[in-house]
């Protein structure tokens, strides 16, 4: 069992794993930048170790501070939360080499979830459904992927295999701009990621994002929690989730849930995961495997009673899975949303100080956040003020709930998302359920 841990991260999921890690009776060692001295679970914490300036590069993307601090602390574990070094597999295994318990998957994995064509190939050996595509890398050989791109159709999708999330990708319309795309999308590759390994898919025109969340000890056991659909987003940027996803039924569900568990059990995978598909006319196609705890987790754990936090801390002081597939049952529905500190209309960062907050709250309510009337935003790091998620028995109740959290929720002194959430919680299509990655993009072309 861990007895100490370094959280190596800020803002609302270091507060979330504070908690998590005092539920269990572990102590805390707070890491911060100099921007970051009034955040809520530095205040908490056991202990807490300023780390450097502002920039993140000077402070929680700065390894050797971060290992010096868990040293100076006597911790034995490094929980990353998300963003940050979360999937760095140096990092993991610099933690490792120094003594500590990375709180997530070993290096390895993480480099072979982090190229993405390692990931899909991962993925075929224990047949989770793949987007059609390229077998591994493209070819040098323009002819070769010239076939390769006609067997395909267009159009097609030509992706760094070093990038994800949305970076170093490009869509390909027709054969006559094939080999010049390819050749754009392999420098931008190699002057982001040092890499100009590239690989090719079929470009799906209107899916959803689905993802299924897993958990696995490393010890041969996984299991796995269900979906979520992230939809609902601007320029890769989550804007509401939920769990389930809308309308699939069952045995999909099942089908889908078994197959990510064989991936874990095959890789030897170990921590919370998230499996990436775009979901189309009833098919999921894997894309990306995240390797840490997502901003999105709760609304899994609301709907399945699993503290994701909670076993990724047990996981890593190295007990088996405290839950058996069996044991798992989802019940309900869940909504997030997500409330940043941005401008309304142009989606800007607007940081500075919060006069008054006043959080939501009541049956089904839950509010993940680290701000308080008083704090100050500051400008260095992501617009992420809080989470607001609520839980009923259907989808229609959850969202009857969160209008009222809306309602409720009080941010005075910065600009916030709050008003695009309440006209998106009343969106008739939104409200109907299923609707695609674009959608949002294009309501808010139409309407602006
Ligand atoms: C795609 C795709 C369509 N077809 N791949 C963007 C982020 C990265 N995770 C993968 N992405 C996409 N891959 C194929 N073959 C469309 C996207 C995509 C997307 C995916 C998930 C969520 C939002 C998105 C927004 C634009 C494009």
């Amino acid at each position: 069992m861990l007895e100490k841990v370094l959280i190596a991260n800020r803002g609302e999921i270091a507060l979330r794993v504070l908690r998590a890690c005092k539920e269990l009776g572990i102590k805390t060692v707070a890491v911060h930048s100099t921007a970051d001295r009034d955040l809520k679970h530095v205040r908490l914490a056991d202990e807490a170790v300023c780390i450097g300036p502002p920039p993140s590069a000077q402070s929680y993307l700065d390894v050797p501070s971060i290992i010096s601090a868990a040293e100076l602390t006597n911790s034995d574990g490094i929980h990353p939360g998300y963003g940050f070094l979360s999937e760095n597999a140096d990092f993991a295994d610099q933690v490792e080499k120094s003594g500590f318990k990375f709180i997530g998957p070993t290096g390895e994995t993480i480099r072979l979830m982090g190229d993405k064509v390692s990931a899909k190939q991962q993925m075929r050996r224990t047949e989770v459904p793949t987007v059609p595509g390229s077998e591994g890398a493209l070819p040098e050989d323009p002819d070769e992927i010239i076939l390769i791109a006609r067997e395909i159709g267009f159009p097609v999708i030509v992706k760094a295999a070093a990038g994800g999330g949305g970076r170093g990708m490009r869509v390909v319309h027709n054969e006559e701009v094939l080999l010049s795309s390819i050749q754009v999308t392999q420098s931008e590759a190699q002057a982001a990621f040092g890499s100009p390994v590239v690989y090719m898919e079929k470009f799906l025109q209107r899916p959803r994002h689905v993802e299924i969340q897993v958990l696995a000890d490393g010890q041969g056991n996984a299991i796995c929690l269900g979906d979520r659909d992230c939809s609902l987003q601007r320029r890769h940027q989550k804007v509401i989730e939920e769990a389930p996803a809308p309308g699939i039924n069952d045995a999909l569900r099942n089908e889908i849930g078994d197959a990510c568990v064989r991936a874990c059990l095959d890789m030897g995978y170990r921590g919370a995961g998230t499996f990436e598909f775009l979901f189309e006319d009833n098919a999921f196609y894997f894309i990306e495997m995240n390797t840490r705890v997502q901003v999105e987790h709760p609304v899994t754990e609301m709907i399945s009673g699993v503290d994701i936090v909670r076993e990724q801390l047990l996981i890593a002081g190295g007990a088996p899975l405290s839950i058996k597939q069996e044991e798992v049952q989802l019940k309900g529905h869940s909504i997030e949303c997500r409330i940043n500190a941005e401008d309304p209309r142009t989606f800007m960062p607007s940081p500075g100080m919060i006069k008054t907050f006043h959080a939501p709250g009541g049956h089904g309510v839950r509010v993940d956040s680290h701000v308080y009337s008083g704090y100050t935003v500051p400008p260095h790091y992501d617009s992420l003020i809080g989470k607001l998620i609520t839980f009923a028995d259907t989808r229609e109740a959850a969202l009857v709930k969160m209008r009222q959290a809306l309602d409720e929720l009080v941010v005075d002194g910065i600009r916030t998302n709050a008003a695009l959430h309440r006209e998106l919680v009343t969106d008739s299509s939104f409200m109907a359920g299923g609707v695609s990655i674009h959608y949002l993009e294009s309501k808010l072309e139409h309407e602006h």
